[in-house]
């Protein structure tokens, strides 16, 4: 009979050895905001009924959006916890400081607090993604340097699929990690151990309707995927969802790439380096794959905006490898 083993159990056994409790309580705390955001999310479609988001309740008081009810629920649950010395969300035009009188601690978190907005309203899988670095300097802790670090330095990130079913994914740098929420019990299980991106790789994923935005490279690069350029194509299926959560799951179980490319009139693309781009970085790097802005590792990124964009790669190895390869010979082309 296979074991059951909740996420607190989880983190504290396999917790790394740097860890005292502060940081296992801290990813512990991200579950629990993220039990919140899951029962919210499962009655959006109550909204119509119960009253939209926006409006007026029965109490008076507004409705507020989901990703902005999500976005307080991270920082409620750790304000106050002693765990923390900032956040940054991307909701949030600066950086989060910690309130007084509560006390600060070692950690930074950075989170999208409900990524995939554009599915939020038509009942399609969305996400919350975050990242945990730890601050650089103890007596200065809380500054904008904090949590302007490059992904290298993530100590650990993860994300919260709401789809079929809830699941809690992470790693520590100790691979990655699945748990899948259990509504009755309210507790995260372990169900999916040491998740690995599988080969041959499955899908790709990308938003077909900006081709004609792209530079060459990504168009022969698209048509490599699909088989059409050269013969060593790996001839992938396309899903795509909208949802960087969802998709970025879906290829890590089956394998597959997702791309966000930069286009003509956006040259870093769309997706936010220090929320979105850099913590799955890592998961993808601790499952066997990679990801890359097309020119550089997506984790030597050195961030110096809080909302920066960067262009994202990021799956199976040798896929993202590809691209690398593409867009260098158009550069040198062009040189
Ligand atoms: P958001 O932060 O406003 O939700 O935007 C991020 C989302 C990602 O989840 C998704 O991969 C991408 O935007 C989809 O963008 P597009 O509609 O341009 O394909
Ligand atoms: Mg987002």
């Amino acid at each position: 009979m296979s074991k059951i083993v909740t996420i607190e159990r989880f983190i504290l056994d396999y917790q790394p050895d740097y860890a005292r409790g502060e940081f296992t309580n801290l990813l512990y705390d991200i579950a629990l905001a993220a039990k919140v955001i899951a029962h919210k999310t499962n009655r959006a479609g109550l909204v119509d009924i119960l009253g939209r988001a926006g409006a007026t309740n029965i109490q008076g008081e507004q409705q507020q959006k989901l990703d902005v009810f999500a976005d307080d629920i991270i920082f409620r649950v750790c304000d106050h916890t002693g765990r923390l010395c900032a956040m940054a969300s991307e909701e949030r035009e600066d950086i989060i400081p910690i309130p007084e009188p509560f006390k600060k601690g070692s950690y930074v978190l950075v989170y999208d607090p409900l990524d995939g907005s554009s599915n939020i309203d038509v009942n399609v899988s969305i996400g919350t993604i975050f990242g945990i670095y730890r601050c650089l300097n103890w007596d200065l802790r809380g500054r904008r340097e904090d949590v302007l670090q490059p992904g290298r330095r993530l100590v650990a990130a993860g994300y919260v699929l709401y789809g079929s079913s809830t699941m809690l994914v992470y790693t520590t740098g100790q691979g990655v990690h699945g748990f899948t929420l259990d509504p009755e019990l309210g507790e995260f299980l372990l169900s999916h151990e040491n998740m690995r991106l599988p080969e041959p790789p499955t899908f790709y994923s990308v938003n077909h309707a900006y081709f004609d935005r792209w530079s060459p490279a990504i168009q022969r690069y698209l048509r490599w995927l699909q088989g059409r350029e050269g013969r060593e194509g790996p001839a992938l299926s396309s899903r795509y969802i909208g949802s960087l959560v969802a998709d970025f799951h879906r290829n890590l179980l089956r394998g597959g790439i997702f791309c966000y490319p930069a286009e003509k009139d956006k040259p870093n693309g769309k997706i936010r380096l220090l929320y979105e781009a850099g913590p799955l970085a890592f998961l993808a790097e601790q499952a066997g794959g990679y990801a890359s802005s097309g020119y550089e590792p997506i984790l030597d990124i050195d961030p110096t905006d809080l909302h920066q964009r960067t262009p994202l790669f990021v799956g199976n190895r040798s896929l993202v490898y590809q691209v690398e390869r593409f867009l260098q010979e158009e550069r040198v082309v062009s040189n």
